[in-house]
């Protein structure tokens, strides 16, 4: 398998997800401006344009974070990256990635956007706020969102938190959220991933 990326970009999760599978992957560079990888026009690899997308070794392409997470998982049911089919806790799970991708991944969006206004990045940050709230709440008594066991929503939120350095929006608020960042932080699979996308400092 091959995962297109870019450093630090969302593509992230599902590398943090093949990590944590412990499954076989290669890792192919985009860049984003040219829409570009090493072996040349990144859309006749994704026609959206963009990352993250895993090409499977039969050659189909997957894109979207969330299904591509989903994928990962599946492939290695013993690594317990998403809860199995029946039980509450798979979909607690699924309706945590659809809270990342849609409230928290696109409620960023604006604020890496050097052409949002100023009052659009306030009303950016003050939705964001809302919804990290409740993300604080929700993280009370737990490790990881789901409870005790690390899932691919936390590698999504792990990727979308980290972001808030880039854009200058201040987590100091939200003690629970800084602490799963740090618990995620030193996770071996988070850390090799780090490295290999050239993050750590
Ligand atoms: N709906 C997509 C969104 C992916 C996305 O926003 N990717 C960003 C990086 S975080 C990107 O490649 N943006 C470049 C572009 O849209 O041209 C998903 O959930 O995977």
């Amino acid at each position: 398998m091959k995962l297109f990326y870019t450093p630090g970009a969302c593509s992230l999760a599902p590398h943090f997800a093949l990590a944590e599978a412990g499954v076989n992957y290669q890792l192919v560079p985009v860049d984003l401006r040219a829409k570009t990888f090493p072996g040349g026009d990144f859309k006749t690899i994704n026609p959206k344009g963009y990352v993250p997308a895993l090409q499977l070794d039969n050659g189909e392409v997957l894109s979207e974070c969330s299904a591509i997470l989903q994928y990962v998982a599946e492939l290695k049911p013993d690594a317990k990256l998403l809860p199995q089919v029946g039980q509450l806790a798979r979909y607690r799970c699924l309706e945590w990635l659809n809270y990342i991708a849609t409230e928290l991944h696109k409620g960023f969006g604006p604020l890496w956007d050097p052409s949002t206004s100023e009052a659009a990045q306030k009303a950016a940050k003050d939705k964001l706020t809302q919804r990290l709230n409740f993300v604080e709440a929700e993280l009370e008594g737990k490790d990881y969102l789901l409870g005790a066991q690390y899932s691919i929503a936390d590698s999504y939120l792990y990727t979308v938190l980290s972001w808030s350095h880039y854009v200058k929006f201040d987590l100091t608020a939200w003690p629970r959220l800084l602490g799963f960042m740090e618990r995620v932080n030193i996770r071996p699979a988070t850390q090799q991933v780090l490295k290999a996308e050239g993050l750590l400092k």
